[in-house]
């Protein structure tokens, strides 16, 4: 029986191919960085230089990158198909905008906006962020990159729990199953009765929890995939 709601969740893996690193692959970003230091409030408090460095750099890098053929067929299932497909994305980055998706939730925040710690007030984040900036709406010198670092709540939750209890087809595409709330998708969808499939390199540390699994580069396993969907 052909899907009618699908909810896709896309990780770091969906972006490699367009050069923009993971964090858990060899010579991924955790590697290079300790994740207390860039990825936490309690790192921001203790060196917000070393912070902004690390998201300036990713923002370059993001500006610099291009989408690739699985942002593209994702944004292609999401103009083609008859029913509803919505992308629930961990990553930071704009690549699935940019491909052409407009149905697109960014459960951990976004590399382009900026977010005031003290006011909550968001804007459209500059090239490069400096410590102690200051907030366009309270002025207080607490801007930071509107991103979700560990111990914060997700964005949007309430809604993705009612698309996965909703959904009939759920996908996951290059994430490797490590972060919650998002590695626990696979296990809401299918108590809502949805077929599920993962689509990465390698398996993830959920795999088993998914119907069926095809392991291969996105650009080649997500294009053959939506292919199969659309046909
Ligand atoms: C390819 C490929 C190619 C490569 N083609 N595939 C103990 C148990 C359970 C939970 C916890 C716990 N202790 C603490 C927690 C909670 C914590 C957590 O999960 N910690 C774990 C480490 C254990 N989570 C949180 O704190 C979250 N908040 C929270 O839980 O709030 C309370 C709450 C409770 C209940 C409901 C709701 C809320 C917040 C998590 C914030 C994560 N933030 C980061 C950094 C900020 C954004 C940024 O800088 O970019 O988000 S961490 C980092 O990991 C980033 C990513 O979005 C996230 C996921 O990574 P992802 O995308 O999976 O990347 P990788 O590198 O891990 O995997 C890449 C995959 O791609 C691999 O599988 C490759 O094989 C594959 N791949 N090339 C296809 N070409």
């Amino acid at each position: 029986m052909k899907p009618e709601k699908i909810v896709i969740l896309t990780g770091a893996g969906v972006s490699a191919e367009s050069g923009l690193g993971t964090f858990r692959d060899a010579g991924g970003l955790w590697s290079e960085y300790d994740l207390q230091d860039v990825a936490t409030p309690e790192g921001f408090a203790r060196d917000p230089v070393l912070v902004h460095r690390f998201y300036n750099a990713r923002r370059a890098n993001c500006i610099a990158a291009a989408p690739n053929l699985a942002h593209a067929a994702l944004a292609r299932l999401e103009q083609e198909f008859p029913g509803e497909v919505t992308l629930v994305t961990q990553n930071i980055d704009d690549l699935h905008e940019r491909a052409g998706s407009r149905n697109v939730i960014h459960m951990h925040g976004e590399l382009m906006r900026a977010l005031c710690a003290a006011c909550d007030h968001r804007w459209d984040a500059p090239p490069e962020m400096a410590a102690g900036a200051p907030c366009p709406a309270c002025q207080a010198p607490a801007t930071r990159p509107d991103v979700v670092w560990f111990g914060e709540f997700p964005y949007q939750m309430e809604r993705i729990g009612t698309l996965l209890a909703q959904c009939d087809l759920f996908a996951a595409i290059g994430t490797s199953g490590t972060v919650y709330p998002a590695a626990g998708f696979v296990a809401e969808a299918r108590m809502a009765g949805a077929a599920t499939v993962e689509l990465t390199l390698e398996p993830s540390e959920v795999s088993g929890q998914f119907d069926t699994r095809q392991h291969g580069p996105a650009t080649e396993t997500v294009p053959a995939w939506v292919e199969g969907l659309l046909a």
